[in-house]
């Protein structure tokens, strides 16, 4: 196979974390076994943990208790289109990955002057979070890198499917939340698929299927987002997870823009509970269609499903 072997000093090969689903019907599911146990045995052994999403993350029990969002009212616009704003960038290391190889992706934020930032303030549990999807939308990551004492962030990283993919380090640094998002790559033949066509259900790895309710969402409107969960067909009554109920990342088909999206506030967890649903507020900068990629946990793992869906 024709690797990447022009970029010399490749970074050490790593262990890695695949996000798991490649099928296209939104089977996606970041805890796959299978990667797992390769992690484990490529032995790197503090970023793995993050790595591995909200496993070893999600035992942070303090912060799980808190349910009040963080977000300002700017996180509901659109975000991750540029690899430069608010006076800091991101700079990738490598951005070429060999495929189905577990790498180490590194990344600084830095500031205007080149240095690397290190402040960073802890959103949704963690001082930061990082998606990873290809550009046609088929797979989607969702990793905690840890960060190194001169500001360099790492995580394992495994891309099974060659293609063009993009990067979002999704952060808040002295108060302002931001996402700056850069390419990467793996060499070889992509086979890229469409979206799939909107519908309302989506299954997951595990016998879980989620329906999505709440109406057409519209363009500039506050939409609510409901999630249903069940697993073999009974209601699921899902695990906290980076101190919410869920955790809901919306990409817009064709330039990937990344709209961060708030839980609502009146979760399950309290009270009688009788709606095991998990809701969540967004607003749709354009019309257009865009793939949702929701994340719950439940019985200890983080579950992924992705849905469609057609905004007016
Ligand atoms: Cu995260």
């Amino acid at each position: 196979m024709t690797a990447p072997v022009k970029l010399a000093g490749f970074p050490a090969i790593l262990a890695v974390l695949f996000a798991g689903g490649a099928l296209a019907g939104g089977l996606i599911d970041p805890d796959a076994p299978g990667p797992k146990a390769e992690a484990q045995s490529a032995g790197r052994r503090a970023a793995e943990a993050h790595g591995m999403d909200g496993m070893a993350g999600d035992t942070h029990a303090a912060a799980d208790g808190e349910r009040t969002s963080a977000h300002g009212p700017m996180s509901m616009g659109v975000r991750g289109l540029a690899v430069a704003e608010n006076g800091l960038r991101i700079v990738v290391e490598d951005p070429e990955l060999r495929r189905g190889r577990t790498e180490m992706l590194r990344f600084r934020i830095v500031d205007d002057q080149g240095r690397a930032v290190r402040d960073f303030d802890v959103e949704h549990t963690k001082r930061m979070h990082v998606i990873v999807a290809r550009r046609d939308l088929a797979t989607f990551q969702h990793l905690h890198p840890v960060m190194a004492a001169d500001g360099t962030w790492s995580t394992p990283l495994r891309l099974r499917r060659a293609g063009s993919y993009r990067v979002f380090a999704d952060f808040s640094h002295d108060g302002r939340a931001t996402t700056l998002a850069s390419d990467l790559r793996v060499d070889g033949a992509a086979d890229l698929v469409p979206l799939p066509a909107p519908a309302s259900t989506a299954k997951s790895a595990g016998g879980y299927a989620v329906r999505l309710g709440g109406g057409a969402p519209r363009a500039g409107q506050e939409s609510a987002l409901r999630f249903t969960i069940t697993k073999d067909g009974r209601p699921v009554r899902v695990e906290p997870y980076l101190g919410a109920d869920g955790h809901l990342v919306a990409l817009r088909e064709g330039d990937l823009a990344f709209l961060h999206v708030h839980p609502t506030e009146q979760g399950h967890g309290t009270g009688a509970g009788r709606d095991d649903s998990i809701g969540f507020e967004a607003t749709f900068p354009t019309s257009g269609r865009y793939r949702l990629f929701l994340q719950f946990k439940h019985e200890g793992r983080v579950r992924t499903v992705a849905f469609t869906s057609e905004v007016e």
